[in-house]
């Protein structure tokens, strides 16, 4: 077993880098959602992912990518992703593994902190490069939508389905701000909350690297139930100074498969007030914190599933 693994790794060494484009993608596709899908038609379709992990026979990957999916009670959603999502990364030469973090009990949900356990446990056993953190219920639609990092973290989701493929967070403040001569810099400081609304969200698929995703201290894992997180990790990196990028409208489709809200997953009407903290909080609320009973780790051949549990005293 050990020689084998020797050998596999020699010969990826010996591989000339993957090119900047890769020759198999397609760009925009439609989307097939069949009602009779199963489990294992999926892993028929794709012999080459062992353990949840894949990376080219043909080259040696530009990145090592994590793939990182917070996920609870949709098993129906994960499979689709999981159909779609293998060929897609396939088709851009990545190496890469899906990392499904899974929240045990049915306790109040916490898709950062799950996220942030994600990391952590991901790189337990690869250095990954890139990180994406992703909704399972988003499905990309054009694979020139690349999954890699860059020197700046990215926004990889510009318009939904059912949204009208726009962004619908609408920069309603723009005029104010202009008219008060309010440079950026101001505004973020007198009204964090405000800032956010003025750049747009930052939820549903990002890409930070390792480094990036370091910096900022991960995810905080304050934020139990829906909504507020994606916010948070936006103001931590804009406090960091860096700048979010974002594909071309046309590449950065995603379908959202249907839901409505998830039980446990009800509004946080505190994220307000947390969001006003940021700035006050993020060295000492994130990977740094990031406390958490891990239940287990296996080895599925589609993914890797980590189950954690919050309560237990960790
Ligand atoms: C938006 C954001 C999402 C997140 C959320 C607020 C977009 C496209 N997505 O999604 O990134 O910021 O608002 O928290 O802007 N989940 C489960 N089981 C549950 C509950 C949640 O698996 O019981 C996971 C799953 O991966 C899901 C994600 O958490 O996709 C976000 O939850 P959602 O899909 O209910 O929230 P949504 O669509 O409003
Ligand atoms: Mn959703």
């Amino acid at each position: 077993e050990a020689t084998l693994t020797n050998e596999a790794s020699m010969k990826k060494a010996e591989l000339d880098d993957c090119p900047p484009k890769s020759p198999h993608l397609r760009g925009k596709s439609k989307l097939i959602f069949k009602p009779d899908l199963t489990l294992e038609e999926v892993q028929a379709e794709n012999p080459k992912v062992y353990g949840g992990r894949y990376h080219p026979e043909e080259c040696r990957a530009l990145q090592r990518v994590a793939i990182l999916i917070p996920h609870r009670n949709r098993e129906k959603h994960l499979m689709y992703l999981l159909e779609h999502l293998h060929p897609f990364l396939q088709r851009q030469q990545l190496e890469y593994g899906i990392y499904i973090i899974h929240q045990a009990g049915s306790k109040k949900f916490n898709r950062a902190k799950l996220l942030n356990v994600g990391y952590l446990e991901a790189l337990k056993e690869e250095n990954w490069d890139c990180f994406i953190f992703h909704d399972v219920d988003l499905v990309p639609e054009n694979d020139l939508n690349l999954y890699k990092c860059e020197d700046q973290p990215r926004h990889l989701v510009v318009g939904r389905n059912s949204t009208g493929y726009r962004l619908f967070s609408i920069p309603r403040l723009y005029s104010e701000h202009r008219n008060k001569q309010l440079s950026y810099k101001l505004a973020f400081e007198t009204s964090p909350v405000r800032w956010l609304r003025y750049n747009g969200y930052f939820g549903g698929v990002t890409a930070l690297s390792r480094e990036q995703f370091f910096k900022v201290n991960g995810f905080s894992n304050n934020y139990w139930g829906w909504g507020g997180e994606d916010d948070d990790l936006r103001l931590r990196v804009e406090l960091l100074r860096m700048k979010i990028s974002r594909p071309l409208p046309d590449v950065g489709k995603y379908t959202m498969i249907f839901h409505t809200r998830d039980r446990g997953n009800e509004v946080n009407i505190e994220r307000m007030k947390l969001l006003h903290q940021v700035a006050r909080v993020w060295k000492r609320d994130g990977l740094t914190s990031c406390t958490y009973k891990l239940l287990s780790v296996e080895h599925n051949p589609l993914y890797i599933n980590i189950t954690v549990d919050f309560w237990s005293g960790a």
